[in-house]
């Protein structure tokens, strides 16, 4: 059993250190644990530190590209350097080294595929009130999105197995925390939580610079996450509530011309076809989303059947 725990770094030079030091030697049921970095495109001396560390392996960007293609070079790599499970932490020291351990238990008891560490936001000091709340409300809102239960979706402290490393997938470029629970619920994937401890914070959070940045950005990941994963589901809700309006419109203003009092509610005869107009084609949209959301599950299959090729390949020329 071999454990690959992958870093994302972006000018990290001076943390990386102390958040290698925290790594796990030894954790039971492991045979084999190695550390990979992803080094963005930094600046500084992130990959000298690395080597100088002793990291095993690291993937290099030539220039910054973000952490969610970060974060899918990383598992990419760790498949085909041949990983039964990967972990993914932070190279802020953020997140408690010990409790590798925790995480990956779930995943070598057979109990699932995807473990997320649940951290304790609300007893987080150097968290702001607003950072707090903001963290639950994307959570909830993963939560309904996903159909999942997991209370901390933006923690970067996880688990995968094998498999589901071989299936993920991520499409936007901001963050891969969201989108992955997203699909990962709708895919079926056996993913849990357990509570995990944060060490204290040594440098302010880069991806969350502005609270009102960070918020778009979440929403536009959740939205586009889900409508790619439930378009019909989206848009005949959406035209359904549409076509209900116009509908009501359209049976108020025909009583109105039964009581001879037609010709003054014209406007709201427009406002009826338009609405009525709208909702169906809102409705046929979802239905063409539909069509290419069953594409897709067609090409996730080919790429993990791909994906799952190329590892073996590599696996047979590594013997
Ligand atoms: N690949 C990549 N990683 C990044 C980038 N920005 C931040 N990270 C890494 O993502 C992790 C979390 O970043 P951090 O600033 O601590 O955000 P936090 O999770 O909100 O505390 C750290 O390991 C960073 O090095 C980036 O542009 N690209
Ligand atoms: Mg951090």
């Amino acid at each position: 059993m071999k454990l690959i725990i992958q870093i994302p770094c972006y000018n990290e030079e001076e943390t990386l250190e102390l958040a290698y030091n925290d790594l796990p030697r030894h954790i039971d049921g492991i045979d084999t644990i190695e550390y990979l970095i992803i080094n963005d495109g930094s600046q500084d001396n992130t990959v000298a530190k690395a080597r100088e560390l002793g990291f095993h392996h690291i993937v290099s960007f030539k220039r910054n590209k973000g952490l969610a293609r970060g974060f899918m070079a990383g598992l990419d790599a760790c498949l085909h350097l041949g990983a039964d499970i990967i972990v993914n932490t932070d190279a802020d020291n953020q997140y408690c080294g010990a409790d590798i351990e925790k995480i990956v238990r779930p995943i070598l008891d057979g109990k699932a595929d995807i473990v997320i560490g649940e951290r304790p936001i609300d007893q987080t000091e150097h968290f702001s009130w607003k950072k707090k709340k903001f963290q639950h409300l994307g959570s909830w809102v993963v939560r309904v999105a996903s159909n999942t239960d997991i209370p901390d979706a933006p923690s970067g402290f996880r688990a995968y197995s094998r498999e589901a490393a071989l299936r993920i997938n991520v499409v936007n470029e901001y963050t891969y925390t969201l989108e992955t629970i997203i699909q990962a619920g709708h895919n079926k994937v056996a993913m849990t939580s357990v509570p995990i401890r944060t060490n204290e914070e040594t440098r302010p959070s880069r991806l969350f610079s502005s609270m009102w940045r960070y918020m778009k950005r979440s929403a536009t990941v959740i939205t586009r996450s889900f409508v790619m994963y439930q378009p019909l589901k989206f848009f005949s809700t959406l035209g359904i509530v549409l076509m209900l309006v116009g509908t009501v419109l359209g049976v108020r203003f025909l009583i109105y011309m039964g009581m001879g009092d037609g010709d003054g509610h014209i406007q709201s005869l427009i406002l009826t076809a338009i609405l009525l107009l709208g909702g169906f084609q809102t409705i046929t949209i979802g239905l063409l989303g539909d069509t290419i959301a069953a594409n897709r599950k067609i090409m996730e299959d080919m790429q993990y059947r791909i994906r799952k090729m190329e590892c073996a390949q590599h696996d047979d020329e590594a013997q």
